[in-house]
């Protein structure tokens, strides 16, 4: 079988671990939204794909998700010191990434190049690949004004009130080069426990990307991010309430009316799997929560027998 998953940060990660513990390289295929990337003290720092490649490679911070572990932030307290804005916590390990990425793209490689390129560093055998190599910029319209993404999510820590989003830049861009292959040549596709308007609509959000999804041969299977009510992790509940939706898995399932075949829920969900059927999903119940590295793989293996088993395409 091969898979392709698409992902945003933390949650989806934690999938993508569990998934290349049991799928071989060239069966998983991980595309990463970039719509949260953004330049701090000219560097070129890409949330997503560095929170998946280092949970992949087990060097993410178990408390946070994303960034390093055991990370120190003395460069962080210099650039304080020189009076430079220091709400966006690069750590000195993870400065090395972007360091790289930036020196890399400046000399005229692509996202996927320079991806590539830690991944083998790195010592990761999957793929992980942007899911696009031009610029994208996941950007919030709230009550307080129009936000670049970081600025409403780390240094408005998510309070403002959401109205919109838009994807400045996805009119005019192209789906990477590896995830272009990857929709043609996959036999299922997973979209990950991500949020469905942060992480997955700037992916959808990219020319032809809704309707090859659309058409997709194989399986296509979605993980809530919702559970019991409430998001696993970050302002999923509360931008569903914000926009207008139910803050519970069918609010997540909507979002996936035409895109999937099978939408997962949580055991603690499982009354609402009849509310999933009624939108035309295959509805599967299992434990979605991932605690530890065993959970993941559980999970994983779970989402890959519902993906065998779906007899719906
Ligand atoms: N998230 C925070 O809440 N605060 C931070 O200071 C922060 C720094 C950071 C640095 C590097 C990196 O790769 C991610 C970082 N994140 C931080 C996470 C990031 O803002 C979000 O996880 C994603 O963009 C949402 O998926």
């Amino acid at each position: 079988m091969r898979a392709l998953a698409l992902t945003g940060g933390v949650g989806g990660a934690k999938l993508c671990f569990g998934l290349a513990q049991i799928l071989e390289p060239d069966e998983l295929r991980i595309v990463v939204n970039t719509g949260d990337d953004e330049e701090f003290h000219g560097l070129y720092v890409c949330p997503d794909l560095d929170t998946v490649m280092y949970t992949l490679a087990e060097l993410s911070n178990p408390h946070t998700g994303w960034g390093i572990k055991n990370e120190t932030f003395a460069t962080l307290s210099a650039l304080d010191r020189l009076g430079q804005e220091t709400w966006f916590g690069l750590g000195d390990q993870d400065l090395a990434t972007h360091i790289v990425r930036t020196q890399m793209l400046r000399q005229g490689n692509s996202l996927s190049e320079i991806t590539e390129h830690f991944c083998r560093h790195l010592g990761l055998g999957h793929q992980i690949v942007p899911m696009s190599d031009d610029r994208i910029r996941t950007t919030v319209e709230t009550d307080i004004g129009t936000l670049p993404f970081q600025t409403y999510f780390v240094r408005h820590r998510c309070e403002p009130t959401v109205t919109g989003l838009r994807f400045d830049g996805s009119d005019s861009s192209e789906v990477s080069p590896g995830f272009s292959e990857s929709l043609e040549s996959s036999d299922a596709l997973i979209f990950c426990p991500s949020n469905p308007y942060l992480s997955v609509a700037p992916i959808l959000s990219i020319p032809s990307v809704r309707k090859r999804i659309e058409d997709f041969k194989g399986p296509r299977l979605a993980v809530s991010p919702i559970v019991g009510g409430q998001a696993l992790k970050g302002p999923a509940g509360k931008i569903l309430a914000e926009l207008g939706e139910d803050v519970s898995c069918i609010g997540v399932a909507r979002q996936y009316v035409g895109l999937c075949d099978v939408f997962v829920i949580d055991e603690l969900d499982r009354d609402l799997a009849d509310d999933v059927r009624n939108l035309g999903m295959e509805a599967v119940v299992m434990n979605t929560i991932m605690n530890n590295n065993r959970d993941k793989v559980e999970l994983a293996r779970n989402l890959l027998q519902a993906v065998t088993e779906a007899d719906v395409r």
